[in-house]
Protein backbone atom coordinates (compact mmCIF):
# COMPACT_ATOMS: atom_id res chain seq x y z
CA UNK A 1 0.00 0.00 0.00
CA UNK A 2 2.78 2.66 1.23
CA UNK A 3 6.24 1.97 1.87
CA UNK A 4 6.41 3.90 4.64
CA UNK A 5 3.90 6.29 6.37
CA UNK A 6 5.12 9.79 7.93
CA UNK A 7 3.02 10.94 10.37
CA UNK A 8 3.02 14.38 10.44
CA UNK A 9 1.75 15.41 14.27
CA UNK A 10 2.56 14.51 18.08
CA UNK A 11 0.70 13.23 21.16
CA UNK A 12 -2.26 11.22 20.88
CA UNK A 13 -3.46 11.40 17.89
CA UNK A 14 0.36 10.74 16.14
CA UNK A 15 -0.35 7.44 18.44
CA UNK A 16 -3.16 6.96 17.17
CA UNK A 17 -2.28 6.59 13.54
CA UNK A 18 0.97 4.75 14.08
CA UNK A 19 -1.17 2.17 15.90
CA UNK A 20 -3.50 1.56 12.74
CA UNK A 21 -0.09 1.60 10.49
CA UNK A 22 1.17 -1.14 12.66
CA UNK A 23 -1.55 -3.87 12.41
CA UNK A 24 -1.29 -2.57 8.97
CA UNK A 25 1.87 -3.74 8.70
CA UNK A 26 3.01 -0.24 6.94
CA UNK A 27 5.97 1.32 8.51
CA UNK A 28 5.43 4.68 10.73
CA UNK A 29 7.89 7.28 10.37
CA UNK A 30 7.45 10.00 13.45
CA UNK A 31 8.85 13.66 13.71
CA UNK A 32 8.91 15.84 16.54
CA UNK A 33 10.01 19.32 17.37
CA UNK A 34 12.95 19.53 20.19
CA UNK A 35 10.58 19.53 23.45
CA UNK A 36 9.35 16.47 21.73
CA UNK A 37 12.43 14.46 22.26
CA UNK A 38 11.09 12.31 24.89
CA UNK A 39 7.62 12.38 23.77
CA UNK A 40 5.66 8.56 23.45
CA UNK A 41 4.60 8.87 19.77
CA UNK A 42 8.61 9.35 19.15
CA UNK A 43 9.54 5.87 20.68
CA UNK A 44 6.03 4.06 19.34
CA UNK A 45 6.79 5.16 15.72
CA UNK A 46 9.27 2.23 13.79
CA UNK A 47 11.78 5.58 13.10
CA UNK A 48 11.78 9.33 14.21
CA UNK A 49 13.56 12.44 13.08
CA UNK A 50 14.18 16.06 14.67
CA UNK A 51 12.37 18.27 12.44
CA UNK A 52 13.27 21.76 14.62
CA UNK A 53 12.55 23.99 18.40
CA UNK A 54 9.55 23.91 19.72
CA UNK A 55 7.54 26.44 18.31
CA UNK A 56 5.05 24.86 16.05
CA UNK A 57 5.80 27.50 13.57
CA UNK A 58 9.62 26.12 13.51
CA UNK A 59 8.19 22.63 13.59
CA UNK A 60 5.28 20.68 12.97
CA UNK A 61 3.96 23.36 10.53
CA UNK A 62 7.25 23.68 8.31
CA UNK A 63 6.47 21.21 5.43
CA UNK A 64 9.59 21.49 3.94
CA UNK A 65 11.37 19.45 7.06
CA UNK A 66 8.60 17.32 6.70
CA UNK A 67 9.32 16.63 3.16
CA UNK A 68 12.69 16.66 3.40
CA UNK A 69 12.49 13.94 6.75
CA UNK A 70 9.99 11.89 3.56
CA UNK A 71 13.15 12.23 1.44
CA UNK A 72 15.19 10.76 4.13
CA UNK A 73 13.31 7.86 5.24
CA UNK A 74 11.88 7.00 2.19
CA UNK A 75 8.25 7.75 3.47
CA UNK A 76 6.53 8.18 0.31
CA UNK A 77 3.07 9.07 2.24
CA UNK A 78 1.56 11.20 4.73
CA UNK A 79 -1.05 11.49 7.51
CA UNK A 80 -1.61 15.00 9.07
CA UNK A 81 -3.59 14.37 11.80
CA UNK A 82 -5.97 16.95 12.89
CA UNK A 83 -4.47 20.71 13.59
CA UNK A 84 -0.98 21.83 12.24
CA UNK A 85 -1.35 21.32 8.37
CA UNK A 86 -4.22 18.86 7.84
CA UNK A 87 -6.16 21.60 6.80
CA UNK A 88 -3.39 23.28 4.71
CA UNK A 89 -4.01 23.30 0.79
CA UNK A 90 -0.57 24.68 0.02
CA UNK A 91 1.12 21.75 1.69
CA UNK A 92 -1.17 19.32 0.08
CA UNK A 93 0.58 20.86 -3.48
CA UNK A 94 4.10 20.76 -2.02
CA UNK A 95 3.11 16.95 -0.98
CA UNK A 96 1.67 16.40 -5.17
CA UNK A 97 4.79 18.21 -6.24
CA UNK A 98 7.22 16.18 -4.28
CA UNK A 99 5.44 12.44 -5.43
CA UNK A 100 4.27 12.45 -1.76
CA UNK A 101 0.66 10.94 -0.99
CA UNK A 102 -1.33 13.53 1.36
CA UNK A 103 -3.74 10.52 3.22
CA UNK A 104 -6.24 13.11 2.72
CA UNK A 105 -9.00 15.53 0.13
CA UNK A 106 -7.49 17.07 -2.90
CA UNK A 107 -6.22 20.91 -2.11
CA UNK A 108 -9.01 21.94 -4.38
CA UNK A 109 -11.67 20.65 -2.00
CA UNK A 110 -9.85 21.54 1.27
CA UNK A 111 -10.09 25.20 -0.54
CA UNK A 112 -13.59 25.51 -1.44
CA UNK A 113 -14.63 24.09 2.03
CA UNK A 114 -12.03 25.88 3.73
CA UNK A 115 -13.57 29.94 2.60
CA UNK A 116 -16.77 29.93 4.45
CA UNK A 117 -18.88 32.14 2.03
CA UNK A 118 -17.34 29.71 -0.96
CA UNK A 119 -18.55 26.82 1.11
CA UNK A 120 -21.96 28.14 1.35
CA UNK A 121 -22.24 29.37 -2.23
CA UNK A 122 -21.21 25.57 -2.94
CA UNK A 123 -23.91 24.75 -0.57
CA UNK A 124 -26.68 26.34 -1.91
CA UNK A 125 -26.06 24.90 -5.21
CA UNK A 126 -25.98 21.90 -4.44
CA UNK A 127 -29.15 21.57 -2.80
CA UNK A 128 -28.13 21.53 1.03
CA UNK A 129 -29.87 23.75 3.70
CA UNK A 130 -27.78 26.66 4.72
CA UNK A 131 -28.79 29.29 7.29
CA UNK A 132 -31.01 31.87 5.91
CA UNK A 133 -28.70 35.03 4.93
CA UNK A 134 -27.37 37.27 3.28
CA UNK A 135 -23.96 39.06 1.96
CA UNK A 136 -23.90 42.85 1.49
CA UNK A 137 -21.01 45.32 0.22
CA UNK A 138 -22.19 48.40 2.14
CA UNK A 139 -23.73 48.35 6.02
CA UNK A 140 -27.05 49.73 4.38
CA UNK A 141 -26.94 46.65 2.46
CA UNK A 142 -26.44 44.50 5.28
CA UNK A 143 -29.03 46.20 7.61
CA UNK A 144 -31.58 45.61 4.61
CA UNK A 145 -30.96 41.79 4.47
CA UNK A 146 -30.95 41.86 8.43
CA UNK A 147 -34.36 43.74 8.55
CA UNK A 148 -35.82 41.08 5.62
CA UNK A 149 -34.00 37.93 7.62
CA UNK A 150 -35.76 39.47 10.76
CA UNK A 151 -34.24 39.45 14.79
CA UNK A 152 -32.03 38.19 16.47
CA UNK A 153 -29.25 38.01 13.89
CA UNK A 154 -25.54 36.55 13.40
CA UNK A 155 -22.81 38.36 11.88
CA UNK A 156 -19.80 36.45 10.44
CA UNK A 157 -16.51 37.32 8.90
CA UNK A 158 -15.89 35.33 5.97
CA UNK A 159 -12.46 34.66 6.40
CA UNK A 160 -13.51 33.33 9.76
CA UNK A 161 -14.86 30.29 11.17
CA UNK A 162 -14.89 28.34 14.45
CA UNK A 163 -16.92 31.10 16.08
CA UNK A 164 -14.53 33.59 15.64
CA UNK A 165 -15.27 36.91 14.44
CA UNK A 166 -19.24 36.08 15.19
CA UNK A 167 -21.58 38.22 16.51
CA UNK A 168 -25.34 37.81 17.94
CA UNK A 169 -27.31 41.02 16.76
CA UNK A 170 -30.95 41.07 18.69
CA UNK A 171 -32.24 44.72 17.49
CA UNK A 172 -32.13 46.35 14.18
CA UNK A 173 -30.75 49.56 16.18
CA UNK A 174 -27.63 47.76 17.51
CA UNK A 175 -26.88 45.97 14.52
CA UNK A 176 -24.25 49.31 12.51
CA UNK A 177 -22.29 49.34 15.83
CA UNK A 178 -21.74 45.51 15.97
CA UNK A 179 -21.09 45.54 11.98
CA UNK A 180 -18.18 47.77 12.82
CA UNK A 181 -17.19 45.69 15.66
CA UNK A 182 -17.17 42.81 13.70
CA UNK A 183 -15.44 43.88 10.70
CA UNK A 184 -12.60 45.76 12.79
CA UNK A 185 -11.80 42.26 14.36
CA UNK A 186 -11.96 40.45 11.29
CA UNK A 187 -9.40 43.08 9.74
CA UNK A 188 -6.87 42.39 12.52
CA UNK A 189 -7.79 38.72 13.03
CA UNK A 190 -7.81 37.70 9.41
CA UNK A 191 -7.08 40.23 7.52
CA UNK A 192 -10.26 40.50 5.82
CA UNK A 193 -12.98 42.46 6.75
CA UNK A 194 -15.57 40.74 5.04
CA UNK A 195 -18.95 40.13 7.04
CA UNK A 196 -22.31 38.67 5.99
CA UNK A 197 -25.49 38.33 8.06
CA UNK A 198 -27.46 35.05 8.92
CA UNK A 199 -30.75 34.40 10.67
CA UNK A 200 -29.63 33.42 14.15
CA UNK A 201 -30.37 29.75 15.00
CA UNK A 202 -31.25 30.37 18.86
CA UNK A 203 -30.48 27.61 20.94
CA UNK A 204 -28.54 25.80 18.53
CA UNK A 205 -27.33 22.10 18.78
CA UNK A 206 -23.70 21.41 17.16
CA UNK A 207 -24.71 17.66 15.55
CA UNK A 208 -21.78 16.65 12.70
CA UNK A 209 -22.11 13.89 10.30
CA UNK A 210 -18.78 11.70 9.59
CA UNK A 211 -18.24 11.07 5.86
CA UNK A 212 -16.26 8.43 4.36
CA UNK A 213 -15.66 9.03 0.20
CA UNK A 214 -13.32 6.96 -1.88
CA UNK A 215 -12.75 9.19 -4.99
CA UNK A 216 -14.57 6.30 -6.99
CA UNK A 217 -17.66 7.56 -6.71
CA UNK A 218 -18.30 5.92 -3.55
CA UNK A 219 -19.42 7.92 -0.30
CA UNK A 220 -20.91 6.96 2.90
CA UNK A 221 -22.04 8.43 6.33
CA UNK A 222 -21.39 6.51 9.57
CA UNK A 223 -23.55 8.39 11.30
CA UNK A 224 -23.93 11.63 13.58
CA UNK A 225 -21.64 12.70 16.85
CA UNK A 226 -23.58 15.32 19.16
CA UNK A 227 -20.60 17.75 20.01
CA UNK A 228 -22.95 20.68 21.46
CA UNK A 229 -21.04 21.19 25.24
CA UNK A 230 -18.47 23.53 23.79
CA UNK A 231 -16.84 26.04 25.65
CA UNK A 232 -15.53 29.43 23.53
CA UNK A 233 -16.09 27.37 20.62
CA UNK A 234 -13.34 24.31 21.73
CA UNK A 235 -15.84 21.25 21.94
CA UNK A 236 -14.86 19.08 25.56
CA UNK A 237 -17.66 16.61 25.56
CA UNK A 238 -18.72 14.85 22.46
CA UNK A 239 -21.45 11.75 22.36
CA UNK A 240 -22.97 9.53 19.36
CA UNK A 241 -25.91 8.96 19.00
CA UNK A 242 -27.23 12.52 19.86
CA UNK A 243 -29.63 12.09 22.92
CA UNK A 244 -31.50 14.79 21.15
CA UNK A 245 -35.25 13.66 20.53
CA UNK A 246 -35.18 15.28 17.47
CA UNK A 247 -32.66 13.31 16.07
CA UNK A 248 -34.41 10.26 15.43
CA UNK A 249 -33.02 8.13 12.84
CA UNK A 250 -35.33 9.41 9.84
CA UNK A 251 -33.28 12.76 10.68
CA UNK A 252 -30.06 11.15 10.82
CA UNK A 253 -30.52 9.60 7.49
CA UNK A 254 -31.37 12.49 5.84
CA UNK A 255 -28.81 14.79 7.65
CA UNK A 256 -26.26 11.43 6.28
CA UNK A 257 -27.99 12.15 2.64
CA UNK A 258 -27.19 15.75 2.71
CA UNK A 259 -24.12 15.63 4.32
CA UNK A 260 -23.00 12.48 1.49
CA UNK A 261 -24.33 15.15 -1.36
CA UNK A 262 -21.76 18.05 0.47
CA UNK A 263 -18.87 15.90 0.10
CA UNK A 264 -20.04 14.71 -3.38
CA UNK A 265 -20.39 18.74 -4.41
CA UNK A 266 -16.60 19.27 -3.66
CA UNK A 267 -15.53 15.50 -5.12
CA UNK A 268 -14.37 14.35 -2.04
CA UNK A 269 -11.98 11.97 -1.05
CA UNK A 270 -11.28 10.63 2.54
CA UNK A 271 -12.43 11.27 5.68
CA UNK A 272 -14.56 14.12 6.83
CA UNK A 273 -17.32 15.77 8.63
CA UNK A 274 -19.62 18.03 7.82
CA UNK A 275 -20.77 20.15 10.53
CA UNK A 276 -24.69 20.98 10.74
CA UNK A 277 -26.63 23.90 13.35
CA UNK A 278 -29.88 22.54 14.65
CA UNK A 279 -32.78 24.25 16.30
CA UNK A 280 -35.72 23.55 18.56
CA UNK A 281 -37.72 22.22 16.43
CA UNK A 282 -34.91 19.75 14.26
CA UNK A 283 -34.12 21.60 11.34
CA UNK A 284 -30.50 21.66 10.38
CA UNK A 285 -28.19 23.76 8.64
CA UNK A 286 -24.87 23.35 7.38
CA UNK A 287 -22.24 25.36 8.82
CA UNK A 288 -18.95 23.73 7.24
CA UNK A 289 -17.46 20.75 6.34
CA UNK A 290 -13.74 19.90 8.34
CA UNK A 291 -11.32 18.09 5.53
CA UNK A 292 -9.39 16.40 8.72
CA UNK A 293 -9.55 13.33 10.67
CA UNK A 294 -11.63 14.81 13.47
CA UNK A 295 -10.56 14.88 17.39
CA UNK A 296 -13.49 13.52 18.27
CA UNK A 297 -13.28 10.40 15.75
CA UNK A 298 -13.32 7.41 18.61
CA UNK A 299 -17.01 7.82 19.40
CA UNK A 300 -17.83 7.04 16.09
CA UNK A 301 -15.32 3.97 15.67
CA UNK A 302 -16.66 2.64 19.15
CA UNK A 303 -20.66 2.65 18.18
CA UNK A 304 -19.57 1.58 14.42
CA UNK A 305 -16.52 -0.73 14.74
CA UNK A 306 -14.75 1.18 12.08
CA UNK A 307 -11.30 1.79 12.47
CA UNK A 308 -11.39 5.19 10.01
CA UNK A 309 -7.43 5.77 10.09
CA UNK A 310 -7.69 2.49 8.27
CA UNK A 311 -10.29 3.38 6.25
CA UNK A 312 -8.23 6.86 5.59
CA UNK A 313 -5.24 5.21 4.19
CA UNK A 314 -6.93 3.04 2.19
CA UNK A 315 -8.75 5.43 0.38
CA UNK A 316 -5.52 7.02 0.00
CA UNK A 317 -3.85 3.86 -1.42
CA UNK A 318 -6.95 4.20 -4.35
CA UNK A 319 -8.65 1.38 -2.90
CA UNK A 320 -12.55 1.21 -3.00
CA UNK A 321 -14.43 1.54 0.12
CA UNK A 322 -15.73 -2.03 -0.32
CA UNK A 323 -18.84 -1.68 0.94
CA UNK A 324 -22.24 0.14 0.67
CA UNK A 325 -24.41 2.26 3.10
CA UNK A 326 -26.53 -0.56 4.01
CA UNK A 327 -23.21 -2.07 5.39
CA UNK A 328 -22.75 0.59 7.82
CA UNK A 329 -24.69 -0.42 11.09
CA UNK A 330 -24.18 0.79 14.83
CA UNK A 331 -24.64 -0.23 18.36
CA UNK A 332 -24.86 1.25 21.78
CA UNK A 333 -23.89 4.59 22.78
CA UNK A 334 -20.11 6.16 23.17
CA UNK A 335 -19.20 9.36 25.33
CA UNK A 336 -15.84 11.15 24.56
CA UNK A 337 -14.23 13.62 27.50
CA UNK A 338 -11.71 15.62 26.58
CA UNK A 339 -9.20 15.93 29.28
CA UNK A 340 -6.70 18.70 29.60
CA UNK A 341 -4.30 19.87 31.41
CA UNK A 342 -6.36 22.99 33.05
CA UNK A 343 -6.76 24.50 36.00
CA UNK A 344 -11.24 24.92 36.30
CA UNK A 345 -9.84 27.50 39.48
CA UNK A 346 -7.97 29.65 36.97
CA UNK A 347 -10.94 30.14 34.34
CA UNK A 348 -8.74 26.61 33.06
CA UNK A 349 -6.08 28.19 31.78
CA UNK A 350 -3.11 25.73 30.71
CA UNK A 351 -2.04 24.56 33.38
CA UNK A 352 1.95 22.79 32.15
CA UNK A 353 4.17 20.91 34.38
CA UNK A 354 5.75 17.19 34.79
CA UNK A 355 2.82 14.36 35.02
CA UNK A 356 4.67 13.24 38.50
CA UNK A 357 1.43 10.51 38.88
CA UNK A 358 -0.97 8.79 36.27
CA UNK A 359 -3.05 5.67 36.27
CA UNK A 360 -5.51 5.86 33.51
CA UNK A 361 -8.86 4.51 33.37
CA UNK A 362 -9.31 0.62 32.06
CA UNK A 363 -12.06 -2.13 32.13
CA UNK A 364 -14.96 -2.93 29.77
CA UNK A 365 -15.71 -0.38 27.52
CA UNK A 366 -13.28 1.84 28.22
CA UNK A 367 -10.94 3.54 25.80
CA UNK A 368 -8.02 6.33 26.47
CA UNK A 369 -6.24 7.85 23.64
CA UNK A 370 -3.44 9.53 25.60
CA UNK A 371 0.47 10.40 24.66
CA UNK A 372 1.01 10.60 28.53
CA UNK A 373 3.04 8.81 30.54
CA UNK A 374 4.19 9.38 33.78
CA UNK A 375 7.17 11.75 34.04
CA UNK A 376 6.31 13.51 30.44
CA UNK A 377 6.12 17.18 30.08
CA UNK A 378 2.85 18.64 29.13
CA UNK A 379 4.28 21.29 27.97
CA UNK A 380 3.00 25.00 26.95
CA UNK A 381 4.16 25.09 23.54
CA UNK A 382 1.38 22.93 22.38
CA UNK A 383 -2.84 22.11 23.04
CA UNK A 384 -2.49 21.16 27.08
CA UNK A 385 -4.57 17.17 25.97
CA UNK A 386 -3.47 15.05 28.33
CA UNK A 387 -5.92 12.69 26.34
CA UNK A 388 -9.44 11.69 24.86
CA UNK A 389 -11.37 9.28 27.49
CA UNK A 390 -14.50 7.88 25.54
CA UNK A 391 -16.47 4.76 26.82
CA UNK A 392 -18.52 2.47 24.84
CA UNK A 393 -21.95 1.15 26.23
CA UNK A 394 -25.24 -0.49 25.35
CA UNK A 395 -27.33 2.56 26.30
CA UNK A 396 -26.44 6.01 27.04
CA UNK A 397 -27.68 5.71 30.63
CA UNK A 398 -25.18 3.15 31.09
CA UNK A 399 -22.41 5.02 29.09
CA UNK A 400 -22.80 7.98 31.57
CA UNK A 401 -22.39 5.63 34.62
CA UNK A 402 -19.54 4.12 32.51
CA UNK A 403 -17.46 7.56 32.07
CA UNK A 404 -18.74 8.35 35.77
CA UNK A 405 -16.58 5.28 36.89
CA UNK A 406 -13.99 6.16 34.12
CA UNK A 407 -13.28 9.57 35.35
CA UNK A 408 -13.38 8.44 39.33
CA UNK A 409 -10.34 6.01 38.23
CA UNK A 410 -8.03 8.81 36.50
CA UNK A 411 -5.61 9.95 38.38
CA UNK A 412 -3.09 12.78 37.05
CA UNK A 413 -1.00 14.35 39.96
CA UNK A 414 1.94 17.19 39.05
CA UNK A 415 -0.66 19.23 36.78
CA UNK A 416 -4.26 19.82 37.21
CA UNK A 417 -7.03 18.81 35.07
CA UNK A 418 -10.38 19.32 34.42
CA UNK A 419 -11.26 16.04 35.44
CA UNK A 420 -13.81 17.49 38.19
CA UNK A 421 -15.58 19.05 35.64
CA UNK A 422 -16.20 16.26 33.31
CA UNK A 423 -17.11 14.60 36.80
CA UNK A 424 -19.37 17.07 37.61
CA UNK A 425 -21.09 17.21 34.22
CA UNK A 426 -21.89 13.36 34.16
CA UNK A 427 -23.95 14.11 37.84
CA UNK A 428 -25.40 17.25 35.64
CA UNK A 429 -29.00 16.67 35.41
CA UNK A 430 -29.36 18.13 32.17
CA UNK A 431 -26.71 16.41 30.91
CA UNK A 432 -28.10 13.10 32.27
CA UNK A 433 -31.37 13.79 30.86
CA UNK A 434 -29.95 14.77 27.44
CA UNK A 435 -31.73 17.88 27.40
CA UNK A 436 -28.76 20.36 27.14
CA UNK A 437 -27.97 22.50 23.74
CA UNK A 438 -24.29 24.66 22.99
CA UNK A 439 -25.23 27.28 25.66
CA UNK A 440 -24.91 24.36 28.26
CA UNK A 441 -21.88 25.03 29.83
CA UNK A 442 -22.79 28.90 30.40
CA UNK A 443 -26.01 27.65 31.50
CA UNK A 444 -24.71 25.82 34.53
CA UNK A 445 -21.28 27.73 35.20
CA UNK A 446 -21.94 27.68 38.50
CA UNK A 447 -22.16 24.11 39.21
CA UNK A 448 -19.43 22.69 36.58
CA UNK A 449 -16.71 25.36 36.85
CA UNK A 450 -16.13 25.45 40.38
CA UNK A 451 -16.80 21.52 40.88
CA UNK A 452 -14.97 20.57 43.28
CA UNK A 453 -12.05 18.39 44.38
CA UNK A 454 -13.69 15.01 43.47
CA UNK A 455 -10.90 13.57 41.90
CA UNK A 456 -8.38 15.21 44.44
CA UNK A 457 -8.95 11.90 47.20
CA UNK A 458 -8.09 9.41 44.32
CA UNK A 459 -4.75 11.83 43.46
CA UNK A 460 -4.15 11.82 47.49
CA UNK A 461 -4.08 7.98 47.39
CA UNK A 462 -2.36 7.65 44.46
CA UNK A 463 0.52 10.06 45.15
CA UNK A 464 1.10 8.01 48.74
CA UNK A 465 1.42 4.98 46.73
CA UNK A 466 4.04 6.59 44.20
CA UNK A 467 5.64 7.79 47.45
CA UNK A 468 5.13 4.62 49.04
CA UNK A 469 7.13 2.44 46.11
CA UNK A 470 9.83 5.01 46.30
CA UNK A 471 10.66 4.68 49.86
CA UNK A 472 10.17 0.72 49.35
CA UNK A 473 12.48 1.19 46.40
CA UNK A 474 14.87 2.69 48.60
CA UNK A 475 14.16 -0.11 51.31
CA UNK A 476 12.02 2.85 53.92
CA UNK A 477 9.54 1.71 55.49
CA UNK A 478 7.11 4.94 55.76
CA UNK A 479 4.86 5.86 58.62
CA UNK A 480 1.42 4.28 58.26
CA UNK A 481 -1.58 6.04 56.59
CA UNK A 482 -4.64 7.33 58.21
CA UNK A 483 -7.15 4.58 57.94
CA UNK A 484 -9.96 5.76 55.85
CA UNK A 485 -13.36 4.79 55.54
CA UNK A 486 -15.69 5.27 52.71
CA UNK A 487 -18.57 6.56 53.98
CA UNK A 488 -20.50 2.92 54.00
CA UNK A 489 -17.53 1.84 55.96
CA UNK A 490 -16.03 -0.55 53.04
CA UNK A 491 -13.04 -0.06 52.03
CA UNK A 492 -12.69 0.94 48.36
CA UNK A 493 -10.62 -0.76 45.89
CA UNK A 494 -8.09 1.88 45.66
CA UNK A 495 -7.74 2.85 48.64
CA UNK A 496 -6.99 -1.13 49.78
CA UNK A 497 -4.79 -1.27 46.93
CA UNK A 498 -2.93 2.23 47.85
CA UNK A 499 -2.62 1.58 51.37
CA UNK A 500 -1.47 -1.91 51.29
CA UNK A 501 1.44 -0.56 49.28
CA UNK A 502 2.12 2.00 52.82
CA UNK A 503 2.83 -0.44 55.21
C1 LIG B 1 -24.35 30.18 14.46
C2 LIG B 1 -25.09 30.16 15.66
C3 LIG B 1 -26.42 30.61 15.61
N1 LIG B 1 -26.93 31.08 14.45
N2 LIG B 1 -24.90 30.65 13.33
C4 LIG B 1 -20.54 28.97 14.12
C5 LIG B 1 -19.14 28.46 14.39
C6 LIG B 1 -19.43 27.53 15.49
N3 LIG B 1 -18.27 27.04 16.21
C7 LIG B 1 -20.32 28.33 16.34
N4 LIG B 1 -21.23 28.86 15.42
C8 LIG B 1 -22.50 29.26 15.56
N5 LIG B 1 -23.08 29.73 14.44
C9 LIG B 1 -26.17 31.10 13.32
N6 LIG B 1 -26.72 31.58 12.19
C10 LIG B 1 -24.50 29.68 16.84
C11 LIG B 1 -23.21 29.25 16.79
C12 LIG B 1 -22.62 28.82 18.06
C13 LIG B 1 -22.39 27.48 18.29
C14 LIG B 1 -22.71 26.53 17.33
C15 LIG B 1 -22.43 25.20 17.59
C16 LIG B 1 -21.82 24.83 18.79
C17 LIG B 1 -21.51 25.77 19.73
C18 LIG B 1 -21.79 27.12 19.51
C19 LIG B 1 -21.46 28.07 20.46
C20 LIG B 1 -21.72 29.37 20.19
C21 LIG B 1 -22.30 29.76 18.98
Amino acid sequence: MFDKVLVANRGEIAIRVIRTLREMGIPSVAVYSDADRAALHVRMADEAYAIGPAPSAESYLVGERILEVCRKSGANAIHPGYGFLSENAGFVRACEAAGITFIGPDASAMEEMGDKTRARAKMIAAGVPVVPGAEGDTPDELLAAAGRLGYPVMLKASAGGGGKGMRLVEREEDLLGALERAQSEARSAFGDDNVYVEKAIVGPRHIEIQVLADGHGNAVHIFERDCSIQRRHQKVIEESPSPFPAVTAEKVAEMGEVAVKAAKAVDYRGAGTVEFLMDENGEFYFLEMNTRLQVEHPITELTSGLDLVREQVRIAAGVELGYGQDAIVRRGHAIECRIYAEDPASGFLPSPGTIAVLRVPAGPGVRDDSGAYEGAEVSSYYDPLVSKLCVWAATREAAVDRMRRALSEYVVAGVRTNIPFHLAVMNNSAFIAGTYDTGFIDAHKDELLTSGTTGDSATAIAVGAALAQAFEDRGQAPAAAPRQQSSNGTMSGWRLGALSRLR
